[in-house]
């Protein structure tokens, strides 16, 4: 799975302070950088490659399912741009 580039990461960043302050306009921006093959849904491994790069070292797989399982509002083991952006609320 490829890594974020620069420009994702800058815009990951940008993307993330907009929603902690409570403007979520570019939402879906930020969904497809974690949805590294753009087949609308985040699995396990696409979190794990942008967490890595956020905290840049190894997250612990227990750390991704914890993720996950929080988020995934369906339980269908993916997360997706609506149970994305209410993750952020
Ligand atoms: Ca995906
Ligand atoms: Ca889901």
């Amino acid at each position: 799975m490829a890594s974020l580039s620069e420009e994702e990461f800058t815009t990951l960043r940008n993307v993330t302070m907009e929603l902690q302050s409570g403007n979520f306009s570019n939402c879906e921006v930020l969904f497809n950088i974690f949805d590294r093959n753009h087949n609308g849904t985040i699995d396990a491994s696409e979190l794990r490659v942008v967490m890595e790069r956020i905290f840049d070292q190894e997250v612990p797989e227990g750390k991704i399912k914890n993720f996950i399982t929080r988020v995934d509002v369906n339980k269908d083991g993916f997360i997706d741009i609506n149970e994305f952006i209410e993750s952020f609320k």
